[in-house]
Parts: C-alpha cells; structure tokens; sequence
C-alpha cells in the first residue's frame, strides 16, 4: 500500500457538487481507500481570461495501483464529469492531480511527481496540511515550511458540510 495524495480542482457546473462526487468516485475505486479529506477552499483562478473562483481540496489515499494506473484512473474520472480538455489552465468541471506518491519521484511525459507546481500555490498547500500536517516532502523538507512562507491571499474556506 502507498500512501498518496490527490488534489481536486473544479471551476464549473456546481463545482463543491463536483469535488465531493469526486470524493465518492474515488473512494469506489478497486485497491485503494481514501484515509482522509481536507476542508473545501474556495481560491482565485489562477489561468488565462476571466474565470469562475475555484473549488480546491486535497485527499489522502491508500492504494495498491502504480501511479501510471492511478493516474489513468483518475483521468477516467475527470472524463466522467464531462471534463473537456480545450485550453491550458482554463475553466474546467474537474481536475485531479496527483501531488505525492509515496516518496516516488516520477518524470515521465505524461506523469510528473511530485507535482511540480504544487508548493507554488496556497490552494494545493492548505488542504495538503489539513490532511497531513507532519508531512515531510520528498526533499526532506517539511510542508510546514511552506505554509510558514504562504499568505492565505484569495483563499477562503467553504462552510460545509
Ligand atoms: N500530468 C503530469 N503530471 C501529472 C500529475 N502529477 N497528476 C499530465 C496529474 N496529471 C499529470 O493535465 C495535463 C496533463 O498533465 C495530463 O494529461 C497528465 O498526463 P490536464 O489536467 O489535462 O490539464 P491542466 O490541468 O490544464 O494542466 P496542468 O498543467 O496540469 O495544470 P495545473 O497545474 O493542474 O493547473 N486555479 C485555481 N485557483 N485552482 C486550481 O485548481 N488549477 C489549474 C490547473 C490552473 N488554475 C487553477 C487551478
Ligand atoms: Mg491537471
């Protein structure tokens, strides 16, 4: 079992309805259970144009799949939700990243882990440390020492449920 973590993003259609049906499709999933689930936070879209704010949280889960079958798992669920790949970091119903597989470093075309953007943005930072505060990152840094140097800017918590 390896421990990991998925961040959950939705900008469109309902977009709380969104994350926690994500929830739920997650937890359907063969060899994996998913241990715990961070607050809703609703963030600025970071992306070009005008967007709707954002619905952001993060899981953590407990899986026998590889990371190449989760991430295809995961993708499997974002086709679900009517995900249209149109434009990069633009609006969408939603969006699951893989953000920590274990200790893995993965660089592959398609997979890239850690996430490589994940400890640039408050909206993936906070709901990683609701859900696992002592994490210390693959670098041998702590999260902590990221939240420390994170202004919680256009991040607010979702009352729910
Ligand atoms: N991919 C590579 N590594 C991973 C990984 N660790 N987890 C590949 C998941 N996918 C990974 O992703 C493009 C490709 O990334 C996938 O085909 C997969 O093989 P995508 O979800 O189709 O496209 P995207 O999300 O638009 O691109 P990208 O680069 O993943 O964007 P980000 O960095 O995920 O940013 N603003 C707010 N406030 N909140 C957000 O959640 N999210 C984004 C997306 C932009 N702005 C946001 C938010
Ligand atoms: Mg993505």
């Amino acid at each position: 079992m390896t421990r990991s973590f998925i961040a959950l993003g939705s900008n469109l259609d309902d977009p709380l309805q969104q994350v926690i049906r994500a929830v739920e499709s997650i937890r359907q999933l063969p060899k994996t259970t998913v241990t715990t689930v961070s607050r809703w936070y609703r963030s600025k879209a970071i992306g070009p144009g005008k967007q709707p704010d954002y619905i952001n949280g993060v899981i953590e889960i407990s899986t026998e799949l590889n990371s190449s079958r989760l991430l295809i798992t995961l993708q499997a669920i974002e086709t679900a939700h009517k995900r249209v790949r149109a434009v990069r970091w633009g609006p969408r119903t939603l969006d699951l990243d893989i953000l920590l597989y274990g200790d893995a470093t993965v660089e592959k075309p398609e997979l890239t882990i850690p996430h490589p953007r994940m400890l640039d943005r408050n909206f993936v930072l906070y709901p990683l440390f609701d859900v696992a505060p002592a994490l210390i990152l693959p670098t041998g840094k702590s999260l902590k020492s990221f939240i420390d140097n994170s202004a919680m800017d256009n991040l607010h918590l979702v009352d729910y449920p």
